[in-house]
């Protein structure tokens, strides 16, 4: 495994997979990122067994190459047995500390947080980013809760040194916003999987972050 961390001083934007929500698959949804120049792509399966699950993250491991970033969601084991760069957890997946243990030191580990306090103890517990969620509702994740607006964004960036990716309810029109709030990276998941041009939305993604940095 080579050590991407030093990648996500680089991230804007950055891909989460969604097969039930996904147009033209996982699969053509990862390339087509990637040929855009995304170099963060987390591979979040819920539905299949962890059989197909091994399967299929082989392969996007392949496609991200040495140059994108590839994260397995929730699945610390997965992440191992495909040699991944590491994973991103939720509050109520496997502590940190301990799948930090299982990973390494050389692997990336994503947190998701939803305040400062969750953000501050993520950082002491060793996380290398914090996803902060959601920033806007959002239908794509059930129990996500109401959208918690851009303003915590710029409270979590104030308060922590490591990079802070917004998600949740993120599109083309309120992307400029969640930058100017201070977000390192943010992810779209609808907004680009159930889009007929995944490569064209991406890229779409990665201008406006662009130039929305320039701005700020
Ligand atoms: N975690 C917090 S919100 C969310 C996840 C996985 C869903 C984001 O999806 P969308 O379609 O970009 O709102
Ligand atoms: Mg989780």
């Amino acid at each position: 495994m080579s050590n991407k961390r030093k990648l996500l001083d680089e991230i804007d934007f950055y891909l989460v997979t969604d097969s039930g929500l996904s147009k033209n698959g996982t699969l053509s949804d990862v390339e087509k990122a990637v040929a855009a120049g995304c170099i963060i792509i987390q591979y979040r399966e819920k539905s299949v067994s962890t059989k197909d699950m091994i399967f299929e993250a082989r392969q996007i491991k392949e496609i991200c190459g040495d140059t994108t970033i590839f994260l397995v969601n929730d699945r610390v084991d997965v992440a191992r047995a495909v040699d991944a760069d590491g994973v991103h957890i939720g509050q109520d997946d496997m502590p940190i500390d301990i799948a930090r243990e299982l990973l390494g030191q050389d692997r990336i580990i994503g947190l998701t947080v939803h305040n400062v306090e969750e953000a501050q103890e993520a950082e002491r517990s060793g996380a290398d980013y914090v996803g902060l969620s959601p920033i806007f509702n959002t239908s794509t994740k059930k129990d996500a809760g109401d959208g918690i607006g851009t303003q915590s964004i710029r409270d979590v960036k104030d308060a922590i040194k490591i990079p802070v990716v917004a998600i949740g309810g993120i599109n083309k029109q309120n992307a400029e916003s969640v930058v100017l709030g201070g977000a390192d990276s943010l992810v779209a998941i609808s907004a680009i999987v159930c889009s007929d041009d995944v490569q064209k939305e991406t890229t779409d993604f990665i201008d406006l972050i662009r130039k929305a940095r320039s701005q700020s």
